[in-house]
């Protein structure tokens, strides 16, 4: 029998912690029920009633209590970001760097900073499906010793908008239609595309949003960026600008439209129990935090405005320098304790750290406190464990709902001569947290500035910098979902935009949709043709090239060959892939050599969307009777037309016939135990884009 399986690590509730404790009469901490008052019940099953059958008494103290508390279990969802996943996070310093920032987490290389990371999606409801296209969130909270701060980020490194004031009519745009109440998570419908094509400002952001960006393999996967400039600051005041991009080390990695579509209904939760299994099983997903720092002459002299979020500094152009590393390496216990109640804001920074005037961010920092208070209903939210700093608070900021620190003492101001030395504590004028003293001024007046007018350069360099196969996907998700738009006029306008982009996409998306192609739009300038391009852009360039933290999929059947299904479960395990069995029915399988596997999915249950790469390894008699199954016959052309690498096994043959697929190069014969290795080796290309299927 194969050696695999991941043990869950065990989990221990608060209750059980102190489980040593023994209470009144010898009973001990979590072993009996008690009510929210700590009074032991009697009864957990039955109401209090009149006779045998009722009626229920009002006087059922016990009842009313847990009743009363269900009624209030729910609190407002997140507006936006309301589905996401969760887990604790260690950050290491790898290169200090005093000289550019005082920020607690980077003074001495090796400096381990707590972390909790929150990835989400951004349109969907909290039930939604993980693998909507949609942006990712990637949040992240550092507790510094000198405070928490937030990097609230996205897995794009732009935004639809460039004025935090047009925020509310891009989410009422994007989210379900008001008058109807769907589509749910989901971009394609007209009201957004309305929205987006009469903002052409959006375009760099559609071009990320339709890439396959927008529909990846694992949280793992992704990268991160903050999106706009920020300022380091040093401990003599000194300040520059900085983009911060979370690089995964486990390349980056998508998966294809039509396979997201059947994802989200094989397994809507794909996305966190990926994350939680990986972290469960030891294979703590880790990214390298890195940097782009430049100073004012830069800015004035880059062909964008830095303040524009709207737009990248392409790695090319400014290195990202790495400074440390994100490991996430513990789940969290409790979803509602940590992911729900887990308030992030831009607006939390620690010294070291300072805003730009990227007229976004600053909307932000006001954005994030107030709808805090709306969802966690108090203003003592930071003080849930979650968001609690791990460094000592001293403020005079008193009561309010769910007060839970006893203030003690009669110094509730600043000064007070009353509480500790005769100063009472202050403000800290040396260490504490000074703002970057900076000269501003200009008119009072609402204005979008010039150097913001460029809509559409980067996105045609974008578009440029994609390898062929991308920009295929690109053309086909533009086409997917305009072709879900029922106004014609918002598909031409939109059409008319994408002309000042490439006419490659422009062309390609209305030929896909069988529309004329209408005249460019107006450009408030012309597009710039000469941007290099940039290769940090594309995914399948930035790929892991291993199969390291990938899944396979090994279709077995009675009759298998434990030899053979051997060699390739550990081949994959000892490559650091997972690897899973998919069986006729979920019961032990029995093998020819003896043994039996118990497998992890049934047929029906565990299509091939679920894997980055199948094994068919069934037995001759198991591939005729799959071969008559449809569930099975779709494992393997949903496989096949998913671009991914399939072995083929010493009898899967009738099988491979009967989902009417020709087998190409990315299809290898996996006969003898000998054949393992070589699979592995293929695998680590994750797919085999050569295959001719349309997108
Ligand atoms: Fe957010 N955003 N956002 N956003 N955002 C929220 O805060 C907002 C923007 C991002 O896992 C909300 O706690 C405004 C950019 C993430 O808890 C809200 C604007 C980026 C999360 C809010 C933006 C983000 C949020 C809703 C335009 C990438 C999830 C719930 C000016 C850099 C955090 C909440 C989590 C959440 C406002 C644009 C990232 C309403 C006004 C750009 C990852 O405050």
């Amino acid at each position: 029998m194969a050696t695999k399986r991941t043990q869950r690590a065990s989990t221990t509730t608060p209750d059980q912690r102190g489980s040593g404790d023994e209470l009144h009469q010898g009973v001990k901490r979590g072993e009996r029920m008690t009510t929210a008052t700590g009074v032991p019940l009697g009864d957990g099953q039955n109401s209090l009633k009149v006779g045998d059958r009722g009626p229920t008494l009002l006087e059922d103290f016990a009842f009313r209590e847990k009743m009363f508390h269900f009624d209030h279990e729910r609190i407002p969802e997140r507006v936006v970001h309301a589905r996401g996943y969760s887990a604790h996070a260690t950050l290491e310093c790898l290169d200090a760097i005093p000289d550019l920032t005082r920020a607690a987490p980077f003074q001495r290389k090796g400096q381990k900073t707590e972390a909790f990371v929150r990835f989400s999606t951004v349109a969907g409801n909290l039930g939604s499906p993980d693998l909507a296209r949609d942006v990712r969130g990637f949040a992240v909270k550092m507790y510094t010793e000198e405070g928490n701060w937030d990097l609230v980020g996205n897995n794009i490194p732009v935004f639809f908008i460039q004025d935090a004031t047009k925020f509310p009519d891009l989410v009422h745009a994007v989210k379900e239609e008001q008058d109807r109440g769907w589509p749910q998570a989901a971009s394609a419908h007209d009201t957004f595309w309305d929205f987006v094509s009469l903002m052409p400002e959006s375009t760099h952001m559609l071009l990320w949003a339709m890439s396959d960006r927008a529909i990846p393999r694992s949280f793992r996967f992704m990268e991160g960026f903050g999106v706009h400039t920020y300022r380091f600051v040093n401990a003599d005041g000194q300040d520059t600008f900085v983009k911060f991009h979370w690089k995964p080390r486990q390349g980056l990695q998508s998966v294809v439209w039509n396979e997201a579509l059947k994802i989200n209904g094989a397994d809507p939760d794909f996305h966190r129990r990926d994350l939680h299994a990986a972290i469960d099983s030891g294979d703590l997903p880790q990214w390298d935090l890195g940097v782009q720092v430049f100073d004012e002459a830069f800015a004035d002299e880059f062909d964008f405005d830095v303040l524009d979020a709207t737009k990248i500094i392409p790695e090319e152009v400014v290195p990202v320098r790495v400074i440390a590393r994100l490991t996430l390496d513990r789940n969290v216990d409790n979803m509602f304790a940590e992911n729900e109640q887990v308030a992030f804001g831009t607006h939390n920074v620690i010294p070291g750290i300072d805003f730009s005037n990227d007229p976004l961010l600053q909307g932000r920092n006001f954005s994030y406190l107030d709808t805090q208070l709306k969802r966690l209903g108090s203003t003592n939210f930071t003080q849930l464990p979650v968001n609690a700093p791990r460094c000592p608070v001293m403020h005079f900021q008193r009561d309010g709902h769910m007060q839970t620190s006893l203030q003690e003492g009669r110094g509730n101001y600043e000064p007070n001569s009353l509480t500790g030395d005769d100063r009472g504590p202050r403000a800290d004028v040396v260490q504490g947290y000074q703002s970057v003293v900076r000269d501003e001024q200009g008119p009072v007046r609402r204005l979008r500035a010039e150097s913001f007018a460029d809509h559409y350069s980067q996105a045609r360099q974008f578009f440029l910098s994609q390898t062929e196969v991308e920009r295929e996907h690109i053309v086909a998700a533009f086409s997917f979902e305009l072709g879900k738009v029922e106004d014609p006029k918002i598909r031409t306008r939109m059409l008319a935009n994408l002309r000042n982009v490439h006419d490659d996409l422009a062309v390609g998306v209305a030929d896909t949709l069988a529309m004329p192609l209408p005249d460019p739009a107006e450009a408030a300038v012309p597009t710039r043709t000469d941007l290099p391009e940039s290769p940090a852009l594309s995914i399948l360039l930035n790929g892991p090239g291993s199969f390291a933290g990938r899944k396979l999929g090994v279709l077995v059947s009675n009759g298998s060959d434990r030899a053979l299904v051997n060699a390739v479960t550990q081949a994959f395990e000892d490559a650091g892939a997972v690897v899973e069995y998919v069986a006729p029915a979920i019961g032990p399988v029995k093998l020819k050599g003896g043994g039996t596997i118990t497998p992890d999915h049934a047929i029906d249950g565990g299509p091939s969307v679920l894997f980055d790469a199948v094994a068919l390894l069934p037995s001759a008699d198991g591939a005729a009777e799959l071969a008559g199954r449809a569930s099975a016959r779709d494992f393997v052309s949903d496989a096949f037309s998913h671009h991914k690498l399939i072995g083929t096994g010493p009898a899967a043959a009738p099988l491979v016939q009967a989902a009417r697929v020709e087998p190409d190069d990315g299809c290898l014969d996996v006969t003898s135990p000998d054949d393992a290795a070589a699979f592995v080796d293929l695998c680590g290309g994750l797919r085999f884009w050569e295959r001719d299927v349309r997108p």
